[in-house]
């Protein structure tokens, strides 16, 4: 945020045009929104840029489609996807937006450019990214649960870029919701949060996402999104730049078309750039590289269309360039000027990538060798602003360091269907000095439980050094609590957090901040079942073994030995020989085989496997199995 000659806070949208901050006597006059308006150029009037940002699953990507349906893009029989823009396989499956995503509606002759963020904590770096983007955002808030963690991650990053929020308050169409308290919640986090008195002056809406109405009060009806469009219109402010300025475009996204090749999205901050036209890419180390635009493509809905030209103020889609990053500026090849970088938070969880060495390996993977396990990290790199990949003293290892256990889990469940083969280490959350003083990141929990298990989830947190800030009964016995715990100790809580609540809390947590550490302490587990020899399991000797744990595994399931295969009821680990068959005699015995069963294995998936995984294990990931091992001491003492 830019600061005026007495030291006053200057709004984005003033301090482009260098003119007075609000409330201040530096002797420059006030301007009101209206007057900036009153300066744009033309072309820009007509152009709104919005963020959409909120608590994962409070209801983004579903008011996407009713404001995309709304504006009229869709045909009458059109079949239209529900989360239209969740449009990868991942985000399908999980029904969790992980890629921010652009698209545009037109209403009463104004383009709406509307970027679509992911809610979890974990993709917190897609929305730092976009929010340089564009000029205004929806804070979207659902009216049940009022703010949670993220609500207050998003806002925070929202008004340090000096944004000015519509607050839209969500799914009042559900029972016995309360949104008035919501959006009294919501000044209370803006007022927390240190937002100026403009800020916290927000106007907000309720609605419904899924029902695809909005309105300004309760009492009003509306079948309609027409409230929202019109909020947007008034409160967002025109986007600011200067199209008689030469080029500057700030690359935002990059996305892949076999027919175009590398794709950059990115906000024309000032000048006006056209197809065909010469440009200079300046690169984050500051080096130049010039190039032609061979394609620039504007959104329309859920389309990309050719446009001529674009200016300043606008989000655009250009070809032409291969080797970018984000952050980097195209610029006038006669006056090439770099835009600031964009900054992002810093990782917090580290894990190491390895070159699968077990002894199954290379039997199921098309990518093995260490080569193509770098050349995948670093592609990554290019898009996900978050991550960092480090090479380590072994031409085998990599140190990948993400924002939390699902950023890494979907990078690694990606590369797995890719057809890698690797392993991974346990996460390592990632200590820092600050000021001659260790610290350890710190995230704020939020659970909402059964008032039966609020106990046990109070004592667990405190086990793990967690201070409660807040307790709150609500309606039908449920509590919700607030924590501060170290991130060290959130990994592999979710698992004890289900059993405690049995499957009927609901937890979330999100990045706090770095604080110095606590200390020690222990998260126990039980020991594992390790498989004695290679060979397959049978069902006799896992019946056998039955008492020992529960299992991982089912019977016809190849194992090696070393491969974890259970859990043991007991604090030691223990290894079994599951592959014993049962003795086939050709004597008849007496009462005929019992139809026997087996109790069902604890299925693990990637994330579970991440959660379970101890210091000396490694999790073997195939694009046909998930293996955990045990590794061998020598390897140990190597590590
Ligand atoms: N009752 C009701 N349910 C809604 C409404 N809007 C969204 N939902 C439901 O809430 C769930 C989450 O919706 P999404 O639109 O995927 O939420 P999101 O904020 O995009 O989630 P992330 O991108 O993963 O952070 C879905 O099951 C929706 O059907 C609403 O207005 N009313
Ligand atoms: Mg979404």
């Amino acid at each position: 945020m830019a600061v005026c000659a007495s030291g006053a806070k200057i709004n984005r949208y003033q301090s482009h045009f260098e003119i007075a901050c609000r409330g201040c006597a530096c002797g420059r006059s006030q301007v009101s929104l209206n007057n900036v308006t009153d300066l744009m150029s033309a072309s820009n009037k007509a152009i709104r840029n919005i963020a959409i940002i909120a608590h994962v699953d409070h209801g983004k990507t579903t008011l996407v489609d009713a404001l995309l349906s709304q504006s009229g893009i869709f045909r009458d029989n059109e079949a239209v996807p529900t989360c239209v823009l969740d449009s990868n396989d991942l985000e399908r499956e999980r029904g969790i937006t992980i890629l921010s995503k652009n698209t545009a509606v037109t209403y009463n002759d104004t383009r709406i450019n509307i970027v679509d963020t992911p809610g979890h904590a974990d993709f917190g770096g897609e929305v730092e990214r976009v929010l340089g983007m564009v000029d205004g955002c929806l804070l979207i808030v659902d009216a049940n649960e009022g703010p949670m963690p993220q609500t207050r991650f998003v806002l925070k990053k929202a008004l340090e870029q000096g944004l000015r929020p519509i607050v839209f308050v969500n799914k009042i169409d559900r029972a016995r919701v309360d949104p008035e308290t919501a959006v009294d919640k919501v000044l209370d986090l803006f007022l927390e949060l240190g937002a100026d008195d403009d800020q916290c002056d927000f106007p907000y809406l309720f609605g419904s996402g899924l029902g695809g109405f909005a309105k300004p009060d309760m009492k009003t009806e509306s079948d309609n999104m027409r409230p929202l469009f019109d909020a947007i219109l008034r409160h967002v402010p025109p986007p600011v730049g200067d199209p008689e300025k030469p080029l500057q475009l700030q690359i935002t996204t990059l996305d892949y078309s076999d027919f175009l090749g590398r794709i950059i999205i990115g906000r024309v901050h000032n000048g006006v750039i056209r197809q065909g036209q010469r440009a200079t890419l300046i690169k984050d180390d500051g080096s130049e590289k010039k190039g032609r635009i061979s394609k620039l493509l504007g959104f329309e809905g859920l389309q990309r269309v050719d446009i001529a030209e674009a200016s300043a103020g606008d989000l655009i889609a250009v070809a032409g360039f291969d080797d970018v990053n984000i952050g980097e500026t195209i610029a006038c090849p006669d006056e090439p000027k770099a835009l600031p970088l964009i900054k992002v938070d810093e990782p917090t969880l580290q894990m190491t990538f390895v070159v699968n060495d077990s002894p199954f390996a290379g039997k199921e993977g098309k990518f093995v060798t260490s080569r193509q396990l770098r050349d995948r990290l670093q592609r990554e790199l290019l898009t996900n602003v978050a991550l960092r990949v480090e090479d380590t003293d072994s031409p085998d290892r990599f140190s990948v360091c993400g924002r939390g256990e699902l950023h890494l889990g979907i990078l690694i469940e990606t590369m797995r269907r890719e057809g890698f083969e690797f392993q991974v280490s346990q996460p390592q959350v990632i200590f820092r000095t600050i000021d001659g003083t260790p610290c350890e990141p710190v995230e704020t929990l939020v659970m909402d439980v059964p008032e039966a298990a609020v106990g046990s989830c109070i004592e667990k947190l405190g086990t793990r050094k967690g201070e409660m800030q807040n307790m709150e009964t609500g309606a039908d016995n449920r509590t919700q609590l607030e924590f501060v715990v170290p991130s060290r100790g959130l990994i592999g809580f979710r698992g004890e957090f289900i059993r405690a609540t049995r499957g009927e809390g609901i937890m979330s947590h999100s990045f706090f901040e770095y604080r110095p550490m606590v200390g020690d302490f222990e998260t126990r587990r039980n020991g594992v079942l390790i498989a004695f020899e290679e060979g397959t399991a049978t069902f006799y000797a896992l019946k056998g073994a039955e008492d020992r744990g529960q299992f991982f595994i089912t019977p016809g399931t190849k194992v090696y030995k070393g491969m974890i295969i259970g859990e043991n009821t007991r604090q030691q680990d223990m290894e079994i020989n599951i592959c014993k068959a049962k003795q086939v005699t050709n004597i008849r015995s007496a009462g005929a085989d019992v139809l026997d069963t087996l109790q069902s294995p604890i299925q693990m998936t990637l994330e579970r496997a991440l959660e379970y995984i101890g210091p000396d294990e490694m999790l073997e990931v195939t694009p046909e199995s998930m293996r955990l091992r045990k590794l061998p001491a020598k390897k140990m003492a190597k590590r």
